[in-house]
């Protein structure tokens, strides 16, 4: 049997294991990118390595997350990363060149090539036939410094596409249909890799908004062949050799497989507060706007703002909406600018923000108390875009376009014509005299640091024996957002590990951080899919830094899953769901840690009881706990 495109990629990377579903595997990282939000931490992490220079094919720093520099912390941060990537050997994006995953996909990306970046949406680069995933900054650190990424080897479902989107069905509603149909849970462990004649009628940047959201199915990754339209994609970014063909075999096998019609889909909207609440838009008619954002790494492309602009073309926006477009790239800014699009959208009401995330992580563009926001973005988390009570609707430029263009959702059946299908030009204006590629020698650079630059400090072995209280039990679906809220105000923190900790479990319960610097440590108790979303290894480092020793759920999302072994939290899964139901918060367990054995079973103490607890953990990710984190068992091996 012929090897799938996944497979292909794995097998070329492959330094250690096997291609069985769920062993660990180690693979060779051509490529790394870090955003600012969570670069910083990677960087001091890196430096802490005394490697001299990175050790990968390409690695880029962009800063795209926080470009606010309120006070001195933030732009201390990119001077930071500024003066990090010319000593290391980085290519270095300054602030407003635009999104990471757009810029890459633009201006890196390959087929091909392996790609971890220190963000969950990494997956985008996918749309053009990169292997590439999200992880922990610390893992990335690690692949810069030319260690192995090491991940469970995923299950590779083959999406089979037909037909091709008609009327005002976009690339977005590809993946939200998706995700209506297999949850947020439904990816998880899995490569979604898609395939089938559909595939020939998506462009690239198409592609990347369908891979890009893969996250939010969990996915390790997604991934779309290499092909024509790719070769178009390449050629127009001014780079036509990048390219290479690279398709499954025609014999290859999968471990499950998936169909969808294109032809069927309409317009889609995921209701708040989770990505998988989907629902035909249709059904939303009437619902008032307060708030339009267009933007974001799933839908921030020329395309997508080219057919914003087309549909609010001499029209206004009401008064009363809010419609606010921050473009990909400053590329996608001057394709806009040449064709005369901006002009549409600036008469129409909107207001053109900065290249960056900016609304989407809560950067600004917070929606009115108890507003309604239909936003372009890929998550609707409870609370993410800044306003607690604000309700986000996720859906694709399209409809954002003509929810806003009215102040309210109505039936796309009512919407007349769309605009013709949107082809980039063969060749779209460069952007890359704004990168700042790095001095053939970094050893005369200084790397320049803020006082809220803080290293970090070194954490204790795992103790033989934890006693200690459940401090927080939460539910289902608990993301990152949850543990560690992004916004203005607390990503300014992201290198400063004390100060951000203050803020750990903030949003779902202000007395946490009291109760455990009171307890001095703690045990936090999880439902399904514990730290799904961001890939913020603060969402670990906080808690831990605070005490947490180990969480214990029902089952955990993966890049937070390693983000807890890499900084010595233990992580620990239920053997029987229904125990969960058997613990309160405020109990005490004992757990013999010293006992526990690599993907084991251990009885653990409940105040008086016992409940039996099992682990996932190889033999390598249980020493790494054990050391108390990845640092000390680096730092161990070095001598
Ligand atoms: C996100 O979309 O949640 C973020 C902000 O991009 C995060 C990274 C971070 O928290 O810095 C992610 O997706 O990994
Ligand atoms: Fe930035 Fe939002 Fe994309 Fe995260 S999801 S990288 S915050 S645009």
């Amino acid at each position: 049997m012929g090897l799938n495109l996944t497979r292909k990629i794995i097998a070329e990377h492959l330094v250690s294991g096997s291609m069985t579903p769920g062993q660990e595997i180690g693979l060779r990282i051509d490529q790394t990118l870090t955003q600012d939000a969570t670069g910083t931490m990677a960087y001091l992490q890196f430096e802490a390595m005394g490697v001299e220079r990175v050790r990968t094919e390409l690695s880029v720093s962009y800063v795209d997350h926080n470009t606010l520099q309120m006070g001195f912390r933030n732009p201390d941060d990119h001077r930071y990363l500024r003066t990090t990537a010319a000593r290391y050997g980085l290519v270095f994006s300054p602030p407003g060149t635009g999104i990471c995953h757009q810029l890459h996909l633009e201006n890196f990306a390959r087929p091909g090539k392996t790609l971890i970046g220190s963000d969950s949406h990494t997956p985008t680069s996918g749309g053009l036939g990169s292997l590439a995933m999200g992880a922990g900054g610390l893992s990335v650190a690690l692949a810069m410094a030319g260690e192995p990424y090491f991940l469970p080897m995923p299950e590779v479902v083959r999406v089979r596409l037909t037909g091709r989107l008609k009327g005002w069905a976009a690339a977005k509603d590809v993946i939200l249909h998706l995700l209506g149909r297999l949850t947020v849970k439904g990816g998880v462990g899995k490569v979604f890799e898609f395939a089938g004649p559909g595939v020939d009628t998506l462009s690239v940047p198409e592609r990347a908004t369908i891979t890009n959201m893969g996250a939010e199915l969990g996915a390790t990754t997604s991934i779309f062949p290499s092909d024509r339209r790719t070769r178009e994609f390449l050629a127009a970014m001014g780079r036509p050799d990048g390219f290479s063909l690279l398709e499954a075999d025609p014999d290859a096998g999968y471990e499950a497989e998936i169909e969808i019609d294109l032809d069927r889909l309409t317009p889609l909207a995921a209701q708040p507060h989770m990505p998988d609440r989907v629902v035909p838009v249709a059904e939303l008619d009437g619902l008032e706007v307060s708030q339009v954002a267009i933007g974001s790494c799933t839908n921030s492309s020329y395309a997508d703002l080219k057919a914003a602009a087309l549909i609010l073309k001499d029209r206004r926006v009401p008064p009363e909406t809010d419609l606010l477009v921050s473009p990909g790239s400053k590329q996608v800014v001057k394709m806009l600018a040449a064709e005369g699009l901006v002009e549409p959208l600036l008469d129409a009401g909107a207001r053109l923000l900065e290249c960056t995330c900016g609304p989407c992580i809560g950067m600004g563009g917070s929606p009115v108390s108890g507003g309604v926001s239909a936003r372009t973005f890929n998550r609707n988390f409870e609370g993410r875009s800044g306003t607690q009570d604000a309700r986000v609707y996720l859906v694709s430029a399209q409809t954002a376009a003509n929810v806003a263009l009215r102040g309210r959702f109505s039936d796309p059946a009512s919407w007349g014509e769309p605009p013709a299908r949107i082809e980039l030009p063969e060749k779209a204006p460069s952007i890359r005299r704004l990168f700042v590629f790095p001095p053939e020698s970094g050893l005369g650079v200084e790397v320049l640091r803020g006082p809220n630059i803080v290293a970090l400090k070194e954490f204790p072995r795992l103790p033989e024996t934890i006693r200690a209280k459940v401090l927080l039990k939460v539910g289902d679906d608990v993301t990152t957002d949850h543990i560690l809220p992004a916004g203005a105000q607390i990503t300014a923190l992201r290198s400063n590990i004390p100060a951000i900790s203050e803020y750990v479990f903030s949003r779902l319960d202000q007395g946490f951080v009291a109760r455990i610097k009171d307890a001095g440590q703690g045990i936090v108790v999880g439902g399904e899919n514990y730290g799904q979303g961001s890939s913020r290894e603060h969402a670990a480092l906080g808690p831990r830094h605070l005490g947490v020793r180990a969480v214990l759920a029902k089952s955990m999302a993966r890049i937070h899953r390693a983000n807890l072994i890499n900084f010595g939290v233990l992580p620990l899964l239920l053997v029987d769901k229904n125990d969960y139901d058997r613990i309160s918060q405020g109990q005490e367990l004992g757990i013999a840690a010293s006992e526990i054995t690599p993907g084991g079973v251990l009885e653990i103490g409940l105040d008086r009881d016992r409940i039996a607890v099992r682990n996932d953990l190889t033999a390598k990710e249980l020493d790494i706990v054990r050391a108390g984190g990845l640092l000390n068992s680096v730092r161990a091996r070095q001598g």
